[in-house]
This record gives structure tokens, C-alpha cells and sequence, in this order.
């Protein structure tokens, strides 16, 4: 067994979720925030079969969008000086970040 955790836009979580749902995959969505924009975005986690995970990555590429956003919020992550002064930063989000660990214990009690 796998677990993974993939992290997606808020956007896309709804499709996502009903659809692997349907797919008979058991999930939990958690609310997460990304560290570079501090903007909110959905954790999924879920363990599946060994011979499942790849239909859980097609299920998630396929629904998964990249979109551009424009942050100045944290630009302090670009400048090492102190006297930096915002200026608005593109970035390109997404797809998804998905992470597949290896499960070494599953019991539902
Ligand atoms: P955030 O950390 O808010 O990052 C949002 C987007 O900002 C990233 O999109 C990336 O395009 C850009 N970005 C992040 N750090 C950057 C930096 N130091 N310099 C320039 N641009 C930067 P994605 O790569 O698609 O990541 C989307 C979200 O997935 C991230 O939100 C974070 O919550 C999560 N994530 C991505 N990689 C991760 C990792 N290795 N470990 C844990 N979480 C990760």
C-alpha cells in the first residue's frame, strides 16, 4: 500500500475529489497554505493499492490546471538586502505536488 499526499489548487479540489470518489478512492482533504505565496491551497491524502497509484496521478494530472498568479506578498524571499522594495512577482502554479511514501501499517480499529 501507498499513501499519498498531493498538493493541489483549491480550484481544482472539488473535480478532483468527486471524481476519485467515484473512482472508489477513499480521500481526506485538508486545508493546507503554500509557503512561498501563504496563499491557501488543498492537501489530499489517501492511501491506495500499490496497483492504483498511477490511476490517482492520471485522475490528478488530468483535472489539475497550471495558472499564473502574481504575488509581491513575500518578496522578501528574493532579496537578501534590507532595504528591498516589493515589485510584483509571477509565478507559475501547479499542476500538483504529489508525494507517494511507502505504508509500513494500516489498520482502520
Ligand atoms: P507555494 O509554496 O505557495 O508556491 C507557489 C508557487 O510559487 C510554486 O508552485 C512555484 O511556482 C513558486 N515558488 C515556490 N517557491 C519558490 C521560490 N523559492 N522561488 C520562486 N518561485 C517559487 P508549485 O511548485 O506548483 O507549488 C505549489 C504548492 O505546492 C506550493 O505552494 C507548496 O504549498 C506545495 N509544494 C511544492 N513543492 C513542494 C515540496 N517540495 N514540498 C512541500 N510542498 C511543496
Amino acid at each position: 500500500m501507498k499513501f499519498i499526499m498531493a498538493i493541489i489548487q483549491d480550484e481544482d479540489a472539488i473535480q478532483i475529489i468527486d471524481m476519485l470518489s467515484e473512482r472508489g478512492f477513499k480521500v481526506t482533504k485538508m486545508a493546507s497554505t503554500g509557503g512561498f505565496l501563504r496563499a491557501g491551497n488543498t492537501t489530499l491524502i489517501c492511501g491506495v493499492e500499490d496497483d492504483k497509484v498511477e490511476e490517482f496521478i492520471g485522475i490528478v494530472e488530468k483535472k489539475c490546471k497550471s495558472r499564473k498568479q502574481i504575488t509581491s506578498i513575500n518578496s522578501a524571499h528574493l532579496s537578501t538586502s534590507e532595504n528591498y522594495v516589493p515589485y510584483p512577482v509571477e509565478v507559475t502554479v501547479g499542476g500538483a505536488t504529489v508525494f507517494v511514501l511507502d505504508v509500513a501499517d494500516f489498520r482502520r480499529v
